[in-house]
C-alpha cells in the first residue's frame, strides 16, 4: 500500500546497531528508507553495518553519543550532507540501570536521565528545523511499560521514560502544526540485551522468577521479539499515522490491560 511506503524518506534510528533499532529499522528499509544510525562506539558501528548488509540493508553508521550537543549537531549536519534531510527520527537509544533507589548514587540517576531523556530532547532539537524546512516529519520516541508504570529498581527509567511520554506530547503539541507527527511506542518485556538479566536460567535450570512474573502478567504469555516492534514502527513512520499525534502505542502483549495470571 502507498501509504506505507517509505521510498526516498531517510530514517534516522539511534543506537541502532542491534535490538529494538535494528528490527525497528529493518521494518523502515523493507519499506523502501534508507537507513542511518548512530552508537556510542566504533566497533558497534562497525558492526551493525555489517549486521544491516548480511540481510541486504545498505546502512550508513556513525559514532555519535546522543546526550552530546556539539556531537550530535555536527552528526546531524553530516547526515544531512552525506545522505539527506532526515525525513523520520527514532529515539531509540536508551539504558537503564537496575539499583534500589535509596541505594542508587545521584550520577547514576543522572546518566539513565541524560541517555533516555535528554538525548532524545537533544536529537529531536536538532532534526526539527530540517522537518520543518521540509514541510513534513515523524518522530517516534521508543518510551517503555515504565512510561505508566512503575516497579523495584528502576525508579531513574520509569522517570526518564514518564518524562519521555510527555516530551512526546509536547512536541506533538508544539510542532504539529509544520505537519510533524510526534508518537511514541511502548515496548513491553522484549528479549534484547537490555532485559537478559532478567531471563538468565537459575543455577538449577530453572527460569528466573522475574521470567515466569512476565509470563504471567502477559496476556500473550510469552516475551516480545524485536521483531514484534517492526509492524509499529512502520505504521507510525509512515503517511498512514498522518493524523496520530502525541499518541504512545503499546506493543505489550497486553500486560497494561491485565491483571496478571492467578499464581
Ligand atoms: P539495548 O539492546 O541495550 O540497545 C540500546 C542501544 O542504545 C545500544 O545500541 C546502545 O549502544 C545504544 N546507546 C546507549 N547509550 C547511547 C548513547 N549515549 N548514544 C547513542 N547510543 C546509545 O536496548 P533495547 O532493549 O534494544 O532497547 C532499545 C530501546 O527500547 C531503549 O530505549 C529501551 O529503553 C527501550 N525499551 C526496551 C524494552 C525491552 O524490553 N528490551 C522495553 C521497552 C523499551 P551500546 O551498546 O554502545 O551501549
Ligand atoms: C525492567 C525492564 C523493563 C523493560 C521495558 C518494559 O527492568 O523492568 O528492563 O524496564 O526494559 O522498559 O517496557
Amino acid at each position: 500500500m502507498v501509504q506505507f511506503s517509505l521510498e526516498g524518506r531517510v530514517a534516522l534510528v539511534t543506537g541502532g546497531s542491534y535490538g529494538i533499532g535494528f528490527a525497528m529499522a529493518t521494518a523502515l528499509a523493507e519499506a523502501g528508507a534508507t537507513i542511518v544510525f548512530n552508537d556510542i562506539k566504533q566497533e558497534l558501528v562497525d558492526k551493525g553495518v555489517v549486521n544491516y548488509s548480511e540481510i541486504g540493508i545498505k546502512a550508513h553508521g556513525y559514532v555519535c553519543d546522543v546526550t552530546n550537543e556539539e556531537e550530535v549537531n555536527a552528526f546531524i549536519a553530516q547526515v544531512t550532507e552525506e545522505v539527506g534531510v532526515i525525513d523520520i527520527l527514532v529515539n531509540n537509544a536508551g539504558i537503564i540501570k537496575r539499583i534500589p533507589m535509596h541505594e542508587m548514587s545521584a550520577a547514576d540517576f543522572r546518566q539513565v536521565i541524560d541517555i533516555d531523556l535528554n538525548g532524545p530532547f537533544i536529537v529531536s532539537k536538532a532534526v526539527i528545523p530540517h522537518m520543518i524546512k521540509k514541510g513534513h516529519g515523524k518522530i517516534i520516541n521508543i518510551c517503555s511499560m515504565m512510561s505508566e508504570l512503575g516497579r523495584e529498581t528502576v525508579s531513574a527509567y520509569a522517570a526518564a521514560k514518564g518524562g519521555l511520554k510527555m516530551l512526546t506530547k509536547n512536541i506533538c503539541s508544539e510542532y504539529g502544526a509544520y505537519n510533524i507527527q510526534c508518537n511514541g511506542i511502548g515496548p513491553g518485556y522484549i528479549a534484547t540485551p537490555q532485559t537478559a538479566p532478567l531471563r538468565e536460567k537459575q543455577a538449577d535450570g530453572s527460569p528466573h522468577p522475574f521470567d515466569s512474573f512476565i509470563i504471567a502478567k502477559t496476556p500473550a504469555a510469552r516475551w516480545g521479539t524485536p521483531e514484534d516492534l517492526k509492524g509499529p514502527a512502520l505504521f507510525l513512520a509512515s503517511d498512514a499515522s498522518n493524523f496520530v499525534n502525541g499518541h504512545i502505542l503499546y506493543v505489550d502483549g497486553g500486560i497494561l490491560a491485565y491483571i496478571g495470571k492467578q499464581p
